[in-house]
Formats: C-alpha cells, sequence, structure tokens
C-alpha cells in the first residue's frame, strides 16, 4: 500500500520475494506511511541482513527448511538405505602404558596445531545469565574455562619444539561476542598475546513457527523483528574457512586444527592422546569419544553402508548420528529396540561423540575451498503432539560441526579415540539444576555445574593415584548438592602449566610422595614446582611458581582448618555460580606458598626440617593464612 514509498529498491526485491514465500504476516499489521516507520525499517534492515548471511539468501533458508519439516513431520530417515555398524578406531585405558605412548605423541604434534573453541551457544539448558567460558571451571583456584584453555594451550606452547605462537579461533555469536572480547581484556588474554587469538562470530537464522516454515515473529519486538537462534556450531567450518584462518594455518606450516567446547575442563586430557592417534593413523578427520549410555543426549560415532547409494551420495562413511536421530536409525536396521544399551557391557555399542575433533589441515582447505565450509543441515522441531502440526516453540535449522566427513572423499580416514574411563575426559556443564536433579534420579550422568567441578578433582586425584601411587581417603567424603548425591574426592587442581599431560605428572611427583586426607585441598600451579615428599595434606595447600622458579616439595605436613564445600541450603543467599552448583566453600583457613621470583626452593627449607620446626617456606615465598 502506501508503505511502498519507504522502500528501497533491493528492499522491494526482497519484500516481494518474501510475500512469494508466503510471508506476508510480517507486513500485514503495517499500519499506514508515517506511522512506525522506524519499526518498518528495522524490520527490513534485519531481513537484509538474514538474507545476506545465507548461503543463497533467505529464499533458500525457506526453501530448505519446508524440505527438512517435511521429511521431520513424515518421519523420514535421513540415513535411508543405509545400515550402522560399530566402526574402527582406537580405545584407551586412561593412564595405560599405551595412552602415555600416544599422549607424549600428541604433545609433540600439538606444537603445529591450531586451536578452535566453539562458544557462540547461548547455554540454555544451563539457565546462567552469562556467557559460559567465563563460568569458573572449579572454586578451589576460580579459573575460568577460557582461562583453563588458554593456560592448557600456553603450557603445550612452552613445551614444544617449534618455538611457535599455537592460534586460537573463538567462534562467538552476538550473544558471546562482547562478553567474551571483555572477558579476554580484563585478564590480559590469560597470558596470551593479542595477536594469537581470533575472535571469529557466527550469525543468527530465523526461528519457524509451523511446517511451512513462516518467519517468527520476535516476542521482545513482534510487530517489526523475526525471532532469531544460533545456526549452531557447524557454522565453524564456513568461518574458518571466509576468515582465510585456515589457509593461513596451513600456510604457516601446521598440521592440526584441533576442535573443543565451551565447558569441558579435561578436554585436553584426551585431545592430547586423540592427536597422538592422528598422526599415527594419518586421519583426516578423529572424533574424541566415551562409552555411551543409550539415550543419553550425546551423538554416537557410527560407520554406515549402503549397498546401492543414490549418485552423490557416499557408499560408506563414517559419522556422528545425533541422539534424536539414532533411534529411528536402529530401529530400522540392526536392533528393533533401538537405542538400547548392550546388556554385556551396560554401553551403547556406539562410541559417544563428545565433540571435540581434530582434523588435517591439509585435507581441511581443499574441502573449505571446495564446499565454502557449508554443511548439512537439519531441523529439531519440539512438536506439541503425534499430528506433527503444531510446535510447542518457534524451530530453526541447524548444522552441526561433527558433520564434517559428510564433505570429505570416500578415500578419507575417519576415526575415533575412546578414552574408556569417561570421568577421565569429559564432563561438561550443560544442565539446569533441575534437570540435573532429574538425570540423577533416572541413573543418568548430570552434566551438570555440580559434577563439573567435582569430576576435576576426581581426575586429578586419580591421575595422582595412578601416575605417582598418591594415597587417597577411603572412604571419600560424600555429598548431596542439588540433590546430586556424590562422593567427593580431595579438592586437588593440577594445572596445565604444573603438567599439562599424565606423563608430565609422573615426571614430577615422586611415587607415593603424596597422601590427601578427606578434606583436603591441594592446588599446584608453576611449570617447576615437582614433589619429593613424604606431602601430607589434611587442609588446604596452595603453591605457585612464577616460570623459572624451581620449586622441590619436600617432607611436609599440612593440617589446617582448610576448605570447606558447603552445601546451599534452601533461601540461602549465594551468587548465581554458587547456586548453580549447589555449594559455595568457605575458605577457612589456608598455607599458601608463593614464589614470584626465578630461582631454586626447598620446600620446607632444609635447616627448618631439621630442626623439626613447623612447615614453613622458602625464604622468597609468603605464607599467607587466609
Ligand atoms: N555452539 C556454538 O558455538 N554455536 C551454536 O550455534 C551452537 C552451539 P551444545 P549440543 O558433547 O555433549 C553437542 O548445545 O549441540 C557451541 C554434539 O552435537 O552444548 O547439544 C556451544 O557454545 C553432540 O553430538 O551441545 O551437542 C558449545 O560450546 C554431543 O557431542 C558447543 O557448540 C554433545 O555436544 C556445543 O553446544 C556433547
Amino acid at each position: 500500500g502506501d508503505n511502498a514509498g519507504l522502500l528501497s529498491d533491493q528492499d522491494r526485491a526482497l519484500v516481494a520475494q518474501l510475500l512469494e514465500l508466503d510471508q506476508g504476516h510480517l507486513f500485514r499489521a503495517w499500519p499506514q506511511r508515517g506511522s512506525q516507520d522506524e519499526g518498518k525499517r528495522r524490520l527490513l534492515a534485519q531481513l537484509a541482513l538474514l538474507d545476506a548471511s545465507y548461503h543463497g539468501g533467505v529464499a533458500a533458508y525457506v526453501r530448505n527448511a519446508r524440505k527438512l519439516l517435511q521429511d521431520s513431520k513424515e518421519g523420514a530417515n535421513p540415513f535411508e538405505g543405509y545400515v550402522p555398524s560399530v566402526p574402527a578406531g582406537a580405545t584407551l585405558d586412561f593412564g595405560s602404558p599405551a595412552f602415555l605412548a600416544l599422549e607424549a605423541a600428541g604433545a609433540a604434534e600439538a606444537g603445529a596445531a591450531a586451536f578452535v573453541l566453539v562458544a557462540g551457544g547461548l547455554g540454555e539448558r544451563l539457565g546462567y545469565s552469562g556467557i559460559k567460558v567465563a563460568l569458573p571451571s572449579e572454586c578451589a583456584s576460580g579459573t575460568p574455562f577460557l582461562g583453563l584453555y588458554i593456560g592448557s594451550i600456553l603450557a603445550l606452547q612452552a613445551r614444544s619444539q617449534s618455538g611457535r605462537k599455537l592460534p586460537l579461533a573463538i567462534m562467538t555469536s552476538d550473544d558471546t561476542h562482547a562478553r567474551t572480547e571483555a572477558l579476554l581484556r580484563d585478564h590480559g588474554y590469560f597470558g596470551m598475546e593479542p595477536g594469537q587469538v581470533t575472535l571469529i562470530k557466527q550469525e543468527k537464522v530465523a526461528c519457524l513457527t509451523d511446517n511451512a516454515a513462516h518467519l517468527a515473529p520476535d516476542p521482545a519486538d513482534p510487530a517489526f523483528g523475526v525471532q532469531t537462534k544460533p545456526h549452531g556450531h557447524g557454522d565453524v567450518h564456513m568461518l574458518l574457512h571466509s576468515s582465510g584462518l585456515a589457509r593461513k594455518w596451513l600456510g604457516e606450516g601446521l598440521k592440526w586444527v584441533c576442535f573443543f567446547q565451551d565447558t569441558n575442563a579435561l578436554v585436553f586430557r584426551g585431545l592430547l592422546p586423540a592427536l597422538g592417534v592422528s598422526a599415527r593413523e594419518g586421519y583426516d578427520m578423529n572424533s574424541l569419544a566415551v562409552p555411551r549410555r543409550a539415550k543419553e543426549a550425546i551423538g554416537a560415532i557410527a560407520r554406515l553402508e549402503h549397498s546401492n547409494p543414490p549418485p552423490g551420495t557416499p557408499a560408506s562413511l563414517t559419522i556422528n548420528v545425533e541422539y534424536n536421530q539414532l533411534d529411528p536409525l536402529l530401529r530400522g536396521t540392526m536392533s528393533k529396540e533401538g537405542d538400547v544399551n548392550d546388556p554385556k557391557t551396560g554401553y551403547s555399542p556406539f562410541p559417544g561423540n563428545i565433540n571435540q575433533l581434530v582434523l588435517r589441515l591439509a585435507s581441511y582447505v581443499p574441502q573449505l575451498e571446495a564446499t565454502g565450509g557449508v554443511i548439512s543441515e537439519f531441523v529439531n522441531p519440539k512438536y506439541k503432539d503425534a499430528t506433527k502440526t503444531d510446535f510447542k516453540s518457534s524451530t530453526r535449522l541447524e548444522c552441526m560441526m561433527q558433520d564434517y566427513p559428510k564433505a570429505l572423499p570416500a578415500s578419507a580416514k575417519v576415526g575415533f579415540t575412546t578414552i574408556n574411563q569417561v570421568w577421565a575426559s569429559y564432563s561438561p556443564v550443560k544442565n539446569s539444576p533441575a534437570d540435573a536433579a532429574a538425570k540423577f534420579k533416572e541413573g543418568n550422568p548430570t552434566h551438570s555445574a555440580t559434577t563439573g567441578e567435582l569430576d576435576i578433582y576426581k581426575a586429578n586425584c586419580l591421575a595422582l593415584q595412578d601416575m605417582a601411587g598418591a594415597k587417597l581417603p577411603s572412604p571419600l567424603q560424600s555429598a548431596t548438592f542439588n540433590g546430586i548425591a556424590t562422593e567427593v574426592y580431595p579438592r586437588v587442581v593440577l594445572t596445565a602449566a604444573f603438567a599439562p599431560t599424565l606423563g608430565e605428572i609422573k615426571a614430577k611427583v615422586a611415587p607415593g610422595s603424596i597422601r590427601l586426607g578427606p578434606g583436603a585441598a591441594l592446588v599446584l600451579d608453576g611449570a617447576g614446582i615437582s614433589v619429593q615428599g613424604p606431602l601430607e595434606v589434611s587442609g588446604a595447600l596452595v603453591v605457585r611458581a612464577v616460570p623459572g622458579a624451581k620449586v622441590v616439595i619436600g617432607p611436609m605436613k599440612v593440617e589446617n582448618k582448610g576448605w570447606e564445600w558447603h552445601p546451599i541450603a534452601e533461601g540461602e543467599a549465594a551468587s548465581e555460580e554458587e547456586r548453580i552448583r549447589g555449594f559455595k566453600v568457605l575458605r577457612h583457613e589456608t598455607q599458601e606458598l608463593v614464589f614470584d621470583k626465578p630461582g631454586s626452593y626447598t620446600v620446607p627449607e632444609p635447616a627448618a626440617a631439621a630442626t623439626a620446626k613447623p612447615a614453613e617456606p622458602a625464604p622468597a615465598a609468603a605464607a599467607k593464612p587466609a
């Protein structure tokens, strides 16, 4: 009507296209020209952005959506004709000789690796108001996830022969970009050079209200906005292509690119042996995996074979089958019970994908060049009922980074690396306290802020035990946090600076030198620290050493009131970070040894030990009771 005068030629073409796509509802309630023109312009600008940031524009988006929604409604099997089986890959026991050998090989390969953190997700399921990478990974040291990851990369860089500064790319979105930037800035890039870090921002896609792919009004701006959501972590490939980063890395002589998620503190424990496996097998793609419980919300890595593939589709591929697609695939082929555990093992026969991927740059870059990094999409609407007509809430198209093998030629080598002990390499922070408590009741992993922290301590305690014969308390403490009843290991933090590998823990901690009491807290942070012992900790001990400070911890008994992981009572005041864990840490007393100048130190001072005085730090160290 009279609004036509508002439109540029470009707007006009886009609006015409949208009308043709049956999206007239976006414009139907427009008042006459002169009324709310600013809102109209806002909508047009948003539509133009949506059009520009999607391969093929908004028209392609709506067409793709209709096709995928139709398939979903019909319950179409996207794996039609494919027969799944368990693929070949490496399976390792945490700390075994094979693990240690591959870990050492992987640590060497890491000197030629780039790292990519996908951190554009809202963390909707966690219900946390901040960005997830800013969350403390654990409360003993308070290190945020981002600091933990960067610390791991820097520790590998410091030990690498290559002398290279290892690059880190972080995929952000409008939801996380500014806060990720601020977090880096406020923490001095956690010790990285700013030039080592590149932020690549993904754009969102439009939400859809129904099977006809009508674009959803934005609840915050229903008259003049379209609701949008992230397109998924698969965008990372497109961005590594369009930013030129992948090509640049290959050009600089790097060999590997390692992808990881926002909140798995244990990622580097598994990533290093996986890098070792990638190098040994020459894998183009290697997915880190854990034993998977049937119906758990992690994808399954499967080999798919087609006896008579339609043109353009591969006869076989090894690929992640997402949890919502696995059950129908299995019912249609190898098991009419669907996604169930193997009664012999209690686990799904398929390795569980934890989306930590190692790709070979030499094959990645040509694939990006051939595909533009565009990865196949899917849709996952939550229907109101079995008629599959109405959605509980709006949906959108998504894509996943682990679908990368779909872009690879049949000759590519795709494998996986399973670490048998789930607690050793995988404990993400994904679920809200309420959802976590429900999962706990069902006997499933909770993937909560509670376990994300406690599993770090567990993994470190068991690393000390397995690598250095540390004596752990028996029985362990037990506690209930946010309805999750759990054992609590001594709160041990071994930073990556201290030891990025199990092998280094073994080298730095003398056999049988550490004994931990049930309530002990122990933080070892610094490359020069080693433990001769006997070191007995029943309170809290923190040892920090700057680079160049060599600290040998000798005979020492730490007995103080220590730190308490105190369950939060209902109605008790607590920060959001504490509330999602279900505990707060009360620091009653701490022995803190800080070595802030290079040099050689022994703790306690030999003279002090000889006269049997209570343990005291070397002169350069400051002992600070809390
Ligand atoms: N992410 C983005 O950066 N951008 C996006 O648009 C979306 C996400 P979720 P999901 O290991 O537990 C994955 O939501 O998708 C980032 C695998 O698909 O936490 O449910 C986001 O910030 C699944 O196979 O996970 O499931 C986060 O860092 C299984 O491996 C990451 O992507 C599962 O993870 C993952 O996003 C798992």
